[in-house]
């Protein structure tokens, strides 16, 4: 049995303006080695089982995604030299059935490597997309086909994960959705998918090159983003809501009487949304594209990077409403489009009433299948930031210091997670899915997911099956944190 002992330096460290000391050749490093992806766990399954085994249905889907350069309007006169998947941000919706085989030639036009990670899919580790760990990066102007079984069922995304400030910051991600075999309940009236976030872009002169020695001049009002000062980063131009900032994102259109699905996906490098529709509340079915128990009714929803929820609203409320988040500075940097109702197109657009602060759900409002069992292994993890080298610690380690996750087929593993530092941790496992079984020492049924996300305080115990063998990351998915060392390996054969 091996068992981690809590980080005695652990403290409340924390900074609005941490220094981030790694160096630049150490950054480079590890953004090529980080990335999420996650499998979920549909309840009628044997969590012991691997998750893709025997799953096809025997459909072959084939999608082909060039990645490149592309002069991509984010609102009208502001044209940014950034990049994309077949020439837009987000790339292609791919929509596919639960057990599909599908296929996704990925063909690299840019002057970099690049890869595509499945966030949320549970495939073999060699397509996760994790650049050294589970496939040599693809190489300018190479090509690479990525096949795996579309489960589980849920909202899923992709996203590049090299030089991800960069790359996935810059526009290489698009949403994946895997409709289930067998439905729980019958489709909404309207759908949409909405990818949001930072996006961070080049220069305009930096076309065709090697981004090197680009500044961060952030808009985007979250926490920490100082220490990128030091750093050549490309410039957050606010953020996008399917590639375009407010009020260029094209408004969500229903009709009264319409049941209607968002899909709402922070593809975002840093900053938590606190996402709400004003008018209306929202019924949370999905997180992290995995059903919960039961719906649960909210005001808002919180995302950090990486994480999903699937929500629904009743068009009961005929107008003009804002969709925005309401995270201090995100809707004014771009994050917010609206809902119009059928014939309202030209009412006055409608807001949250001064002072109204709208309640986001919270994990323990989650439910998720009966927790079954005991643990084989336990780890415990607290999240730090260290003011000595700038680094965002497991356990006072930055990566690769910080020690791996152990396990053998088989074993189900458990990791409690305690967040000392004052900035949240969107905490990430690639190739499976967690449950959270414990919240602040009480054990829960909680819901399946593969991205939790930590505000300052809080501790959390989750838990998975090993039944995906090799080596995988777990991460903070803030892009940042995960570049300023918050990462480790999780392995077994
Ligand atoms: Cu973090």
């Amino acid at each position: 049995m091996h068992r981690f002992r809590f980080s005695a330096s652990g403290g409340p460290v924390a900074s609005r303006a941490p220094r981030l000391a790694a160096s630049l050749a150490t950054l480079a490093l590890l953004l090529t080695l980080l990335l999420p992806a996650a499998q979920s766990w549909a309840t009628d399954r044997d969590p012991f089982v691997c998750p893709w085994e025997g799953r096809a249905s025997g459909h072959v889907r084939e999608f082909s995604l060039s990645v490149g350069q592309v002069q991509w309007e984010i609102a009208p006169g502001r044209v940014v030299q950034t990049y994309a998947y077949n020439g837009q941000i987000p790339g292609p919706e791919l929509r596919v059935a639960e057990g599909d085989t599908v296929r996704v030639t990925v063909t690299n036009t840019l002057s970099q490597p690049t890869t595509i990670h499945w966030h949320g899919i549970d495939l073999p580790v060699g397509m996760d997309g994790t650049p050294d760990f589970s496939q040599q990066p693809i190489a300018p102007g190479g090509s690479f086909t990525y096949e795996f079984v579309a489960t589980p069922a849920g909202t899923r995304w992709y996203h590049s994960h090299v030089d991800e400030l960069v790359q996935h910051g810059g526009g290489l991600y698009g949403p994946l959705i895997v409709e289930p075999r067998d439905a729980a309940a019958p489709p909404p009236d309207r759908e949409y998918t909405l990818l949001m976030g930072e996006l961070a872009t080049l220069p305009a002169n930096a076309q065709g090159s090697q981004p090197s020695t680009i500044r961060e001049r952030d808009t985007s009002g979250h926490a920490g983003h100082g220490r990128m000062a030091a750093l050549s980063l490309p410039t957050v131009n606010g953020f996008v809501v399917n590639g375009k900032a407010y009020p260029a994102a094209a408004p969500l259109s229903v009709t009264r009487g319409q049941r209607v699905r968002l899909r709402l996906i922070n593809a975002g490098l840093a900053g938590t949304q606190k996402l709400a529709l004003a008018g209306h509340h929202f019924t949370l079915t999905h997180s992290d594209g995995n059903p919960l128990a039961a719906p649960v009714e909210a005001e808002a929803v919180l995302l950090g990077p990486g994480e999903r929820a699937d929500v629904e609203f009743t068009a009961d409320n005929p107008g003009r409403w804002q969709l925005r988040s309401l995270t201090p500075g995100q809707a004014a940097a771009g994050l917010m489009t609206e809902v119009v109702y059928t014939g309202h197109e030209a009412d006055p657009v409608q807001g949250f009433a001064p002072g109204a602060e709208p309640q986001p759900a919270s994990y323990r409002q989650f439910g998720g299948p009966a927790h079954r069992g005991t643990p084989d292994r336990t780890y415990q993890i607290t999240l730090t930031y260290s003011m000595n080298d700038g680094a965002y610690t497991f356990n006072g380690k930055a990566y690769p210091d910080a020690e791996a996750i152990q396990a053998q087929v088989g074993q189900r593993v458990r990791v409690r997670i305690l967040n000392m530092n004052l900035e949240d941790h969107p905490i990430h496992l690639h190739g499976h899915s967690f449950q959270v079984v414990g919240i602040e020492d009480q054990p829960v049924d909680g819901p399946i997911k593969d991205t939790l996300t930590l505000h300052h305080g809080e501790q959390y115990d989750i838990e998975f099956v090993a039944n995906n063998p090799g080596t995988w990351l777990l991460h903070c998915h803030n892009v940042l944190h995960m570049a300023a060392g918050m990462m480790t390996e999780v392995h077994y054969q």
